[in-house]
């Protein structure tokens, strides 16, 4: 573990060295009543003792993060004529944006240049206030049957706060609501932009998309893109990082922090009574109309909302409750919001292989008065702030080509979330959901039911199945409890290449149904029963074939070889195979403690031979390729959010990617993974796959290993029938069949054989009798 080259080792403290004895405050100027920032840089650090939190806090012009904490790490900006200081006070920093100014300049370019072009797409760039009230009103020209728009109020200058609610046709009444809030933070650009995108994929998707479609006739959306207009305006017209509302407080000071408003404990952690500071809570609780209306508004509300993300930037968190203290939810909320925060911090991972942690609020820093304490505890939300990209390169100046990325990954994140909670009994899989069955063999799924302040209706728990395409209806069977509340159902036996439609269903001690998937049964489960025809079987005992090290790699440590692991605290002893003794390992030696020889200072690529997927034996019909392999992930430090271990996949040879897996949670032991290639990538002959283990932290441990894999054909024994070879045995083969019959062709020697006589004639009718 080496620390990164760019932090400065300051000399040791300077004894009596005080940190007030710095240059009066410079780069206020303003062009064209716009702050220049022109000195400033943001330095990132961890505080050692108090004098040294003391010395980063008195000497920024701005803190960017909000929980400051001695050993926590914090953003500052400050002018960098004070970074001597900061070195004398015995500060370790990094400069992790070296010219702000020139930042802000160029993103005002791109904003300014994307404005002239009169088609540019809406997501092409950052939007104003009054662009984006223009957006939720033309949402609701285009899809007047989903939308409607509401008005939660006005901010202290006057201007609308403004929503728009998603809801399908029908009787909306008894919908659960689902609440999505960005901007009560001025300066995190990038929040109204990702929860107006949201909005726009609801709606775009609402009649192709059977996910979205079961998520809008089953739920109602409610959607206030921009809680915070003043200070939204604010920092287009003046201070580009302004983060506060606009109230003038009185003492020449402006703004409160919202999300320090709110009335959970108000006014005790994490905040300041000073109304010039950024954290400032107010004169009291909902003190701002921003906050107090908005509060009327969940309030008005009355026990429909479930749900509820409030978007900030920057981190790439998941928080969930609560943020004034360490103190976690009474179970079954506790495990809710957990098994929420991780859902969607695995789904935002699968969309473009970024990481994002998921954790307690209060586990990054305490804050009181936070927007989810108060929506959780007092409007019994499964409440979660989700902070943004990027991880501090940018910051708030995030670039405008990331808002479309942090849309797409942060939707399917509320889609993960939305089924979770929409439902009132809620379904979670203990394990991936099985992606192929073995023909003629019946097996089980398994599932985990759990109700909020309820139970499971005795005898309520069932699955229901039906063949494919048989248009018959669903045959109910009982879900037995196996541990815990982990249930199995049986799922029946089919010839190979029919498959299984299925969906659960349980009640909770109200009576109230609840459906997995959401939308059953128009949206179900299937499971495919086919034969697989081994194409690579790989036990990874040699490295032949396979590439370490890809363009763009910057791991400086730990990375892949083929080798027989020793085991530490965070790497296996053993591969996985009983036969053998080599696998895929990231540094493979122990060294003196875990740390020693794992992957450092970014990513290493383990790129594996090509496989062929295209070509396919004559006794075989293909319908599809399934990769199967096993994985070893450890991730200690509290999984830092780029440290996921993604999976790719290629159908030509490496030239472009597709993440088809991807890990985030350490696993303690080899695990196996299944991907299904076709739905994904097509089925070609230059199928590759890309491991990619990453550590951008120097103070984590990360381990990635990666064993047996096998490459394979699904699909099922061609029939001696089947002359043509489309996979099915019908009156196409019965006079294909008689054409080679009759004229001796080799397409009628059924027992290959080299000559056609009447024992091909019976083999070929015992077949195709017995076909379908
Ligand atoms: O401090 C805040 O309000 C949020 N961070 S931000 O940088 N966007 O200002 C964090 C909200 C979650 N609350 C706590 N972690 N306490
Ligand atoms: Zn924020």
């Amino acid at each position: 573990m080496i620390r990164s080259a760019i932090v400065i080792l300051a000399a040791l403290a300077l004894a009596g060295t005080s940190v007030g004895q710095v240059a009066p405050e410079r780069g206020v100027e303003a062009v064209e009543g716009r702050r220049l920032y022109a000195e400033d840089v943001v330095v990132r650090a961890v505080p050692a003792d108090a004098r040294q939190l003391l010395a980063l806090t008195s000497l920024a012009r701005s803190v960017w993060s909000h929980g400051t904490g001695i050993g926590v790490e914090i953003d500052v900006q400050m002018d960098r004529s004070r970074l001597p200081a900061l070195q004398e006070a015995g500060v370790r920093f990094e400069v992790i944006v070296p010219d702000l100014a020139a930042a802000i300049a160029a993103e005002r370019e791109q904003v300014e240049q994307a404005h002239t072009l009169r088609d540019a797409g809406f997501f092409t760039t950052y939007r104003t206030c009054e662009e984006l009230d223009a957006f939720i009103d033309q949402l609701q020209a285009q899809y007047p049957q989903l939308v409607s728009t509401f008005f939660v109020g006005f901010s202290v200058e006057g201007r609308p706060i403004r929503g728009l609610r998603i809801t399908g046709p029908g009787d909306a009444a008894a919908r659960p609501g689902i609440l999505l809030d960005g901007m009560q933070h001025a300066r995190e650009w990038i929040s109204p932009m990702t929860v107006a995108y949201i909005a726009d994929q609801l709606l775009g998707r609402y009649e192709t998309d059977t996910r979205v479609r079961a998520l809008i006739d089953n739920l109602d959306y409610y959607i206030v893109p921009v809680v915070n207009p003043d200070g939204y305006a604010y920092t287009w017209t003046s201070d580009r990082l302004w983060r506060k509302n606009r109230r003038n407080n009185g003492d020449g000071s402006f703004g409160v922090d919202l999300n320090r408003n709110w009335p959970v404990q108000w006014g005790t952690s994490g905040t300041s009574t000073n109304p010039g500071d950024e954290t400032f809570c107010g004169t009291g609780p909902l003190s701002e109309p921003e906050t107090a209306q908005l509060a009327q508004f969940m309030t008005g509300l009355s026990g429909k909302l479930v749900a509820h993300i409030d978007f900030h930037s920057y981190s790439q968190l998941v928080l969930w409750p609560y943020s004034y203290g360490t103190v976690s939810p009474p179970e079954p909320d506790k495990t809710a919001v957990t098994t929420g925060a991780n859902l969607m911090r695995a789904a935002i991972g699968k969309s473009a292989g970024v990481g994002y942690q998921a954790m307690r609020s209060a586990d990054l820093y305490a804050s009181s008065g936070d927007i989810i304490d108060w929506s959780y505890r007092e409007r019994h939300n499964k409440a979660f702030t989700i902070e943004l990209r990027d991880t501090g390169n940018s910051g708030f100046i995030l670039p405008a080509s990331e808002i479309l990325p942090v849309g797409r990954e942060n939707f399917d994140a509320v889609v993960a979330m939305s089924e979770l909670f929409a439902a009132q009994v809620r379904f979670t899989l203990p394990e991936p959901l099985p992606v192929v069955m073995t023909p003629d063999a019946s097996t089980s799924v398994r599932v985990t039911l759990a109700a909020d302040y309820s139970s499971i209706a005795p005898g309520s728990a069932k699955i229901y199945t039906r063949v494919k395409g048989s248009a018959g209806i669903f045959t109910p069977a009982d879900l037995t409890l196996q541990t815990g509340t982990t249930y199995a159902g049986p799922i029946p036996a089919v010839g190979c290449g029919s498959s299984v439609e299925y969906y659960f269903e349980a009640a909770n001690a109200g009576g109230v149904v609840a459906r997995y998937p959401l939308g059953a049964p128009s949206q179900v489960f299937t499971l495919d029963a086919l034969s697989s025809s081994v194409v690579v079987s790989d036990p990874c005992e040699v490295a032949g074939g396979w590439t370490v090290g890809a363009p763009g790699d910057t791991a400086t440590a730990g990375k892949w070889q083929c080798a027989t692991p020793l085991a530490t605290s965070a790497q296996p002893g053993a591969d996985h195979s009983a036969a053998g003794v080599n696998c895929w390992i990231t540094d493979a030696r122990a060294g003196s403690s875990a740390g020693t020889y794992d992957v450092d200072n970014g990513a290493t690529s383990l790129i594996s031979p090509v496989y062929d997927l295209a070509s396919v034996p004559s006794d075989f019909v293909a319908r599809d390729g399934l990769i199967t392999y096993w994985v070893w992930f450890s991730n200690s430090y509290l999984n830092r959010p780029d440290d996921v271990f993604p999976i790719w996949l290629s159908n030509d040879a490496g030239q472009s990617w597709s993440v088809c897996d991807l890990l985030s949670t350490t696993t303690g032991a080899w695990v196996q993974r299944s991907v299904r290639v076709q739905g994904l990538v097509g089925r070609t002959q230059n199928m590759r796959l890309k491991f990619v283990a990453q550590d951008f932290s120097p103070t984590s441990t990360v381990e990635c290993g990666v064993d047996d894999v096998t490459v394979a054909l699904l699909g099922c024994q061609r029939s001696a029938a089947d002359i043509d070879g489309d996979g099915d045995v019908d009156l196409d083969d019965f006079f294909a069949f008689f054409g080679c019959f009759d004229t001796g062709g080799a397409c009628a020697d059924t027992n290959h054989d080299g000559s056609v006589d009447l024992e091909d004639f019976f083999l070929f009718f015992n077949a195709f009798d017995h076909a379908g």
